[in-house]
């Protein structure tokens, strides 16, 4: 299960974006997603082809994807010298998939702001250089270490070592490591260090209850400078509707009485699939009808293998079916009278709204 991260000023909204998405989840889906414990919680993905899937075989009992959503809190102007918390969101932000970077963009005098006043492309750059800071003395810790290595003559470690020079002038310039193009190589000999600016990143422009305004306008054009992604969401908003609608109808019909199609939860987790490139395919076996997300380029027995083990180790064929095809179609045998369903290979690489039943020895 991937985890995203929401980080950000104190008081931004992310605690309240937080129970928008898991008491959202709660409500939703009959079976107790919910808080965690205050700060980690798992939401079910909402996914409206795999309700239409479902409704093929309504005996069947469906079971979404899921999404781990951490409150981080403690991240404040001189948090990576040891202000507020400290460095405790360190660990936190070092264990997520992606970051969520909560903007706060509501007026409010009730509300203080870290700093007094409503500024978002400065409140960004503060979070932002905190992480940086964070990376520039893990990196260099880091190169302390191996430079006695290097010194030996040690070939991987002077292989690092002019890796890790490279990323400590770039980070110490202000420019975060997921913004460098390094290779798959460069990446996996940085896994260890885990380098928070490495992450991917979302904007989360946090607004009132009418929704987009100057301000997530400003978080949208920061975004787009760094060829990131964003999503408006009315936290406080979405949170009371979370609260008070009881099931996924009338959850609609609050959000559409506020011009809102999707619920935030919809809209961020569309968004962060995107951001960690995961495409989903579909099962149908036994008394379930489930979504899977996997990585773009997952081929069938790899896919497979999230499953179970034998779908990897001992398959033999995936029976692959287009999704929309197979809805057309109204069942899996018709399908097959039409002679539209795939027989796949080893190297066969899974796409986005594939239904899959694999064939193991
Ligand atoms: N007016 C207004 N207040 C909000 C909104 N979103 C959150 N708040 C309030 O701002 C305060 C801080 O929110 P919280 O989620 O705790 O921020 P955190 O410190 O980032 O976790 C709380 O009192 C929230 O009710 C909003 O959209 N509009
Ligand atoms: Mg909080």
């Amino acid at each position: 299960m991937k985890s995203l991260g929401l980080v950000g000023l104190p008081n931004a909204g992310k605690s309240t974006i937080f129970n928008a998405l898991t008491s959202a989840g709660a409500k939703v889906e009959a079976y107790p997603f919910c808080t965690i414990d205050p700060h980690h919680g798992v939401a079910p993905v909402p996914d409206p082809r795999l309700d239409r899937l479902h409704s093929l075989f309504p005996d069947k009992k469906k079971v979404p994807a899921t999404i781990e959503v951490v409150d981080i809190a403690g991240l404040v102007k001189g948090a990576a010298q040891g202000e507020g918390l400290g460095n405790q969101f360190l660990s936190e932000i070092r264990g997520v998939d992606a970051i969520l970077h909560v903007v706060r963009c509501f007026e409010d005098p009730d509300v203080a702001h870290p700093t007094g006043t409503l500024d978002v492309r400065r409140d960004i750059e503060i979070v932002e250089t905190e992480l940086l800071l964070k990376d520039l003395e893990t990196l260099e810790r880091r190169r302390a270490h191996i430079k006695k290595l290097a010194q030996t003559g040690d070939k991987e470690a002077r292989k690092e070592l002019e890796l890790l020079e490279r990323l400590i002038q770039a980070v110490g310039a202000g420019t975060p490591i997921r913004a460098l193009g390094l290779s798959v190589d460069e990446l996996s000999r940085l896994k260890d260090l885990s380098p928070l600016t490495a992450k991917p990143v979302l904007y989360v422009a946090n607004t009132g209850d009418e929704g987009e305004n100057e301000h997530s306008r400003a978080v949208a054009e920061v975004a787009r400078e760094r060829g990131a992604g964003w999503v408006v969401i009315r936290g406080r908003l979405e949170a009371e509707v979370a609260e008070a609608a009881e099931g996924e109808e009338e959850r609609r019909a609050f959000l559409s009485e506020w011009g809102l199609a999707e619920s935030a939860l919809a809209r961020l987790a569309r968004a962060a699939y995107e951001l960690l490139d995961l495409v989903t395919f579909y099962t149908f076996e036994g008394p379930e009808v489930r979504a899977w997300p996997v990585r773009k380029g997952t081929t069938a027995p790899e896919a497979g293998g999230v499953i179970h083990s034998d779908f990897r180790d001992r398959f033999v064929l995936a029976e692959v079916m287009d999704l929309e095809e197979l809805l057309a179609a109204g069942s899996d045998k018709v399908l097959r009278e039409q002679g539209k369903i795939t027989r796949a290979g080893r190297d066969y690489l899974v796409r986005d709204g594939d239904v899959i039943h694999f064939i193991c020895a």
